[in-house]
């Protein structure tokens, strides 16, 4: 056995799965998961030494590449003040000022230790602020692993064949109601159907934990329009596009203000974090001002403030994201180009540094045409890609990051392994 696979032996033993997330252990791709020792740049090298060209960027947060020198920099500088107050600290002061700076809709922001809580406070303060009981969520959007968001969850839930988890009780999933994403007279339908009793909607503004998929026209206005119509909170769940698709996320690409917006990822800098922010009326109601209780040890810890802060900043300073399209458009047109001399359907849908693989002949709108495609060809495309050292995600139901730190011999390379991984469909 080679390291990776020592190393997995050892996990399986004493970790569930051996995986402290299940999506990492590789069960819809098959094979076992490399460990990864380091990773700089665009690369991750693994416990047994070999270099991959990384899709996945740990998720979303590496948008600049790993080990990043500023924000390892920035890092350094906070550690030396100590790692944990428990009290407030000028960073998360700079912090919210710095997304409020961004993004449009929030005007007080509350620091979180992931995207779950984000999720979870968010739905909890849309609950305190109408009194209203029921939510409103899209077949397919994950929205990480909260109790009542788990239901026809997509990323890992979906991986696992349980996107509807066991533990989650028929009460909590009672107040849950499910859409179809792109299909707005099924929700006036849903919204007509419980009148006055939706406090909010939970949305990834573009889903991309089913692959990816994007708004039609007019289907973000449109939702936006049904909101305001029934006194609903609108969230934009932007874990992951929160200053992946613009310094303003989605809002960088639509004009459709919503009332909360969750982030993560990015502001963390590669450090746990997560944020909600939105309409200073429904922030309000949170403790200590208001009756809507949330709470978090290390909320706003300075090393996370840093990291994020500097890999914001940075982000304020280059503005790739001209550049990270760019990068997109090219590696979409690589897979398509390859797949048409292939003779095989595939559908890329791509939004600057996001873009995704559907096997499949129509263009995919939804979770039911998501889970229609083809598998087995992505499944062959991942295992291709990774003994070619390019590592995409390992679940058709996830997206591909890409960073500024692809640029150069890193995408030159993928592209071709990638053009060659279709090709040997
Ligand atoms: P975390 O709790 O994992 O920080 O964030 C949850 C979350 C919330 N909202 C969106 C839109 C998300 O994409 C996520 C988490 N994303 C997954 C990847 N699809 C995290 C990877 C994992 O679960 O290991």
């Amino acid at each position: 056995m080679n390291a990776s696979e020592q190393l997995f032996q050892r996990a399986l033993q004493i970790i569930p799965g051996g995986v402290n997330s299940p999506v990492r252990a590789f069960r819809s791709v098959g094979g076992t998961p490399f460990f990864t020792q380091s990773a700089n740049g665009a690369r991750l090298t693994t416990a047994d030494g070999q270099e991959l060209v990384d899709f996945v960027l740990t998720w979303g947060p590496a948008i600049h590449g790993h080990n990043d020198p500023d924000i390892r920099q920035a890092i350094k500088e906070a550690l030396e003040r100590g790692t944990s107050f428990g009290t407030p600290n000028p960073l998360e002061v700079e912090m919210a000022e710095m997304i409020l700076q961004c993004v449009p809709a929030i005007k007080k922001v509350r620091m979180t230790n992931s995207g779950t809580e984000a999720t979870m406070s968010a739905i909890r303060l849309a609950r305190g602020y109408t009194g209203r009981s029921k939510i409103i969520k899209f077949s397919g959007c994950y929205h990480g692993h909260v109790d009542s968001l788990l239901v026809k969850a997509g990323s890992g839930a979906l991986t696992q064949g349980n996107p509807d988890s066991a533990g989650v009780t028929a009460g909590t999933a009672a107040d849950t109601l499910v859409a179809e994403y792109n299909n707005l007279p099924a929700l006036a339908e849903i919204f007509a159907a419980n009148a006055g009793a939706i406090a909010g909607v939970i949305v990834e503004p573009y889903p991309a934990n089913v692959g990816l998929i994007l708004p039609d026209e007019g289907f973000l206005a449109g939702l936006r329009e049904l909101c305001t119509k029934h006194g609903t909170v609108l969230i934009f769940d932007e874990v992951m596009t929160g200053f992946r698709l613009s310094l303003a996320g989605t809002q960088g690409l639509h004009a459709v203000v919503p009332d909360l917006v969750c982030l993560g990822k990015i502001i963390g800098g590669g450090l746990p974090v997560g944020a909600f922010g939105g309409k200073v009326e429904i922030m309000d109601k949170l403790a200590p001002l208001g009756p809507v209780y949330q709470a978090g040890t290390l909320s706003g810890n300075p090393l996370a403030m840093a990291a994020g802060l500097a890999a914001v900043r940075k982000l304020q300073k280059q503005n790739p994201y001209g550049r990270l399209n760019a990068l997109g458009q090219r590696v979409r047109d690589t897979l398509l180009s390859a797949a048409k001399a292939k003779g095989i359907p595939l559908q890329v849908p791509q939004v600057g540094s996001m873009f995704s693989l559907f096997f499949n002949e129509q263009k995919v709108r939804n979770y039911d045409q998501a889970i229609a495609s083809n598998g087995d060809h992505y499944r062959k495309l991942f295992r291709y890609a990774l003994d070619h050292g390019v590592y995409l995600a390992p679940s058709p139901y996830e997206t591909a990051f890409l960073s500024t730190a692809h640029e150069g011999v890193d995408i030159d390379r993928a592209c071709t392994v990638l053009d060659a991984a279709v090709r040997s469909l």
